[in-house]
């Protein structure tokens, strides 16, 4: 018999449009085995797919951070108005008391947007935000008087959510775990909940309640074989957000590979922090795959160690097709600086090893980090300039100090300002400016023309970093109320011919 209470989840824009969001298709999953009944809306691709194809490149990486400006998401609102409402609609004529939002980075501010709709035309309706933009805030951050949220599940929200629905189904006080709730005026802050031990038995995620055929990779599959990490870089909330590394048995994994084969999906990415956490268990699941002789092709990030040549050939065997590693620096000193535990060396050799076996390698740079000097830097152009042809792209970011990072708690002793209302993690300077945000930002408009010369076929995917770069000049020299230098920017942005929305709105 279902329970009395209904719940709604929504993945309000914006969000890769690649795949389905696996965060609310887990919730889905567990609650719906709980015999709750679940409505999932995924607005996000449902504007992906509404507006015309010049503004999809808002969905990209470069033009993400758009999504936190006033004035665009004011002008995105009115754009469309009337897809706005007919969601609110929808939430409302779903009859579900508790509505959950998944709040990434860029999907907050719709989420409140929407939040704000639903209450002005039901205040009953209980809102919860949960997703990998709580980890590091401070409570009172989200949950001002005023917010229309009534409960924040901070990490991992399974249990912790459905604990929280069953309270609010008896009309009991919430004090579960992991949550955060409002009490009339007052928030109450649970404590911290205890992780999932037996990721085996959770119910394999509901994907077939998304529009699966709307999702830019609609061949492929999500999947998650592991949650947290076993590194604890300096810069990364993620490890924090999942706390210790927990792994699905390889029988397990392979059981939902298998289902969604039987039902004619062939290609998979694995959403994971890491697909060889646990050596043992990516290579037993490498095996089964290898022995069903099931043909399935998979990917996914990886850290650049352990992976010798015999396990590379297990993967690429058993369908790898491509991995992505952090490899972040090829300085070992900026790398100790990171609390990076990898060997530049072994992260060539891996990619090397990769490469020759047919699997395809990209990489992350991270550029600009706290202490970088010359000789670092020329470092990564060296070996980049070196190595292009085994890799297949090189993800450029310059460092973001993110709230909730043991990065982020050591600015002090770093002597680093963060400034900056767009984009406060990017926007950090040294007191003594060794290295600013103009600086921080050139260095990687310097690698990306570096690798789009090198790296010919995916030039225009480096050009992207142009729009980004002087973008953000812009904003930047525009809050340090310099006219002349934000203007110049803004007409080089021009001159790139590619803005689709006015320029006010930036
Ligand atoms: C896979 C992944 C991607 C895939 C997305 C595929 C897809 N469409 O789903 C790709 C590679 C495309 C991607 C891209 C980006 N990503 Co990404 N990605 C991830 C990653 C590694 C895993 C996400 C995932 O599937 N997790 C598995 C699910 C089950 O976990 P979950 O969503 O967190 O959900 C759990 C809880 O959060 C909670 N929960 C979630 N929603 C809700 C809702 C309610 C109501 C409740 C109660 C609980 C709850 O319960 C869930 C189950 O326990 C995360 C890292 C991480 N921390 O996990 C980053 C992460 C989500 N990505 C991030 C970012 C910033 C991006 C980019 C914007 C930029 C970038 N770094 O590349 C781009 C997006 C732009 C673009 N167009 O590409 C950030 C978000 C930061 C933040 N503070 O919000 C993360 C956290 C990584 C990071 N720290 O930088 N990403
Ligand atoms: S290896 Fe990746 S996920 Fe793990 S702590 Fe380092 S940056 Fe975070």
């Amino acid at each position: 018999m279902l329970n009395k209470i209904k719940v709604t989840l929504v993945q309000a824009p914006v969000w890769a449009p690649n795949l389905p969001p696996l965060g609310i298709a887990y919730l889905s999953s567990f609650l719906k085995d709980k015999n709750i009944d679940v409505d999932i809306f995924d607005f996000n691709i449902e504007l992906y797919h509404s507006v015309p194809s010049a503004y999809q490149k808002f969905w990209e990486k470069e033009w993400y951070d758009c999504w936190n400006l006033e004035n665009f998401i004011q002008f995105i609102t009115n754009e469309y108005r009337e897809l706005f409402d007919s969601w609110v609609t929808k939430i409302i004529q779903s009859g579900s008391l508790i509505i959950g939002f998944s709040i990434n980075c860029g999907s907050k501010k719709l989420s409140l947007f929407l939040s704000e709709q639903i209450k002005q035309r039901d205040s009953s309706k209980y809102v919860v935000f949960g997703g990998p933009d709580l980890f590091g805030y401070k409570t009172n951050d989200l949950m001002s008087l005023d917010a229309p949220i009534d409960a924040l599940v901070v990490g991992e929200g399974e249990e912790a959510f459905y604990e929280l629905i069953l309270c609010k189904e008896k009309g009991q006080n919430i004090a579960v775990p992991g949550t955060i709730v409002r009490e009339g005026s007052d928030i109450r802050i649970n404590k911290d909940r205890a992780l999932i031990e037996k990721l085996d038995l959770l119910p394999i995620p509901d994907l077939t309640s998304f529009p699966l055929e709307k999702y830019t990779e609609r061949e492929t599959i999500p999947i998650l074989s592991s949650r947290g990490c076993i590194s604890k870089c300096n810069y990364c909330s993620d490890h924090q957000m999942w706390k210790r590394f927990r792994y699905r048995s390889s029988e397990n994994i392979f059981q939902e590979i298998s289902y969604w084969n039987s039902k004619g999906f062939k290609n998979f990415t694995f959403c994971d922090l890491l697909i060889n956490g646990s050596l043992k268990h990516l290579e037993s699941l490498c095996e089964l795959l290898i022995q069903s002789k099931i043909q399935v092709f998979w990917g996914g990030m990886a850290i650049p160690k352990f992976l010798d040549a015999s396990i590379i050939k297990k993967m690429k065997r058993a369908g790898c097709n491509w991995i992505f590693m952090g490899v972040e620096s090829f300085s070992k000193r900026i790398l100790k600086k990171m609390a990076k535990h990898i060997d530049p060396d072994e992260s060539l050799e891996i990619i090397k090893r990769c490469h020759n076996e047919g699997i395809k390698v990209s990489i992350g740079l991270i550029v600009g980090f706290p202490g970088e000097e010359a000789e670092d830097i020329a470092i990564n152009l060296a070996v980049l300039e070196k190595n292009y042809q085994y890799i297949e792209f090189v993800s450029v970011n310059p460092c973001c100090i993110n709230l909730g990072t043991s990065l982020y708690n050591q600015i002090h002793n770093l002597q680093i300002t963060l400034s900056g209302a767009i984009c406060p993690a990017l926007m950090w300077d040294a007191i003594d400016e060794t290295q600013t945000v103009p600086n921080r930002l050139f260095l990687a408009k310097l690698f990306s023309d570096f690798l789009a010369e090198h790296y010919s076929e995916r030039k225009s995917e480096y050009q992207k970093y142009d729009a980004f770069y002087y973008r953000t000049m812009y904003w930047y020299y525009q809050e340090k109320g310099n006219p002349i230098l934000s203007q110049k920017y803004l007409e080089k942005l021009k001159l790139l011919n590619i803005l689709a929305v006015p320029i006010s709105l930036y």
